[in-house]
């Protein structure tokens, strides 16, 4: 296939309520949607999932549409591609810059699936028709959050993930597990310790965790391989695993059980899956992390859970967890605590043209 054209939208998306983490609170969703057109005039349909503040990787909504407009674009414009896992060869000469990346080869990817006539899922590699997800409660009092958990229950979550940090971890866990004794139950703490804090941590042993996600800084390998050694509950890493080889170091040095995998952060769908598959080949299980993304990053995260390795319901909530409105029809929702894989053919779910339109407030066209 030959892309012909490309169009950017900067959106912004207010959130339903505001979303803490140990870094700060989140009111409104800046992201880029990218749309790509093939030479027989379909459209398939991206998102970058940078953030407007570059704390969780170095990207930001503006690097990212700097790097999409100056260099991956062109890069893409420029080449007849026959299969989506090329796109990151196209890209071989551009270091990092992820989330940009990947929001472009999601699109390719929604392109191929359309164009060999077979669901995202599949064309991923995807088996099963529906998946298990969670949810997950920002930072906030324990009444708050508790308050949230049973609402959150009732609508048919089973699994739940808490964002914590060191002012803010045992009392708090220990008071959701006085209340929610069995609940399946992980925390993140988006790099919010050091080893310094290794007593602090070894006390979460207690709260009977699935597991603690991120504890310390992103390229702290060794020290994450000290810590796992010295707890009982399993670590994953989230924003330590940028690609494969980061997957790999990981797992050798036992860093970590569990990963954590989101195809923002690791460039695209294709690294994603080599690392589902490097995963699963050495015993470790994945999940599918979430961005706060709209339902076109949310409907590929639903094709790529789909894959065997994805044994942990991933952070895959429903479009209503965030947003008043979503920007695909139908919007993601949960059926008994699980999501259905959409069957039809490419992403699945239709972009909603004229809401994507009402939350524009950029729109760069490229050929
Ligand atoms: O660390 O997993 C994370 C959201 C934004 C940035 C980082 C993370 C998160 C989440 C997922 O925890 C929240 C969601 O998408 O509902
Ligand atoms: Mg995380």
């Amino acid at each position: 296939m030959r892309i012909q054209k490309a169009v950017l939208h900067r959106t912004s998306m207010k959130l339903v309520s505001p979303f803490a983490t140990s870094y700060g609170a989140y009111h409104d969703r800046e992201s880029i949607i990218v749309e790509l057109y093939d030479e027989d005039g379909r459209t398939g349909w991206g998102e970058v999932v940078a953030f407007s503040q570059p704390w969780y990787t170095e990207e930001t909504v503006q690097t990212a549409w700097h790097m999409l407009m100056d260099f991956l674009v062109p890069a893409v414009l420029a080449s007849e591609i026959s299969h989506p896992n090329e796109v990151p060869k196209l890209f071989a000469g551009i270091k990092r810059n992820n989330m940009a990346k990947a929001g472009l080869e999601g699109a390719v990817w929604d392109l191929y699936a359309q164009r060999t006539e077979q669901s995202l899922a599949r064309a991923l590699g995807g088996r099963i028709n529906e998946i298990e997800v969670g949810v997950v409660i920002g930072l906030d009092t324990l009444p708050n959050m508790l308050q949230k958990m049973e609402q959150y229950a009732a609508d048919g979550y089973k699994r739940f993930k808490v964002k914590i940090k060191p002012e803010n971890d045992y009392e708090l866990l220990s008071g959701i597990r006085k209340v929610f004794p069995d609940i399946p139950l992980m925390a993140d703490a988006n790099s919010a310790y050091t080893l310094d804090d290794i007593e602090k941590l070894k006390r979460l042993d207690e709260c009977n965790l699935m597991m603690i996600e991120q504890p310390l800084a992103d390229n702290d390998f060794m020290d994450h391989a000290v810590l796992q050694k010295e707890l009982h509950t399993p670590v994953c890493l989230d924003e330590s695993i940028h690609s494969l080889e980061d997957a790999r170091v990981a797992i050798q040095l036992g860093s970590c059980r569990i990963v954590n995998i989101k195809a923002g952060r690791v460039g695209g769908l294709t690294e994603a899956i080599r690392i589902h598959d490097y995963c699963q080949a050495h015993h470790v299980p994945v999940w599918c992390g979430g961005m706060i993304e709209t339902g076109i990053s949310r409907g590929q995260n639903v094709a790529l859970a789909s894959l065997p390795n994805f044994t942990i319901p991933g952070d895959i909530s429903a479009s209503s967890r965030h947003w008043e409105r979503d920007l695909i029809t139908p919007e993601v929702t949960l059926q008994n605590g699980k999501v259905k894989v959409q069957n039809g053919i490419g992403l699945g779910y239709k972009v909603d043209r004229s809401y994507l339109k009402r939350i524009t407030l950029q729109t760069s066209i490229l050929t």
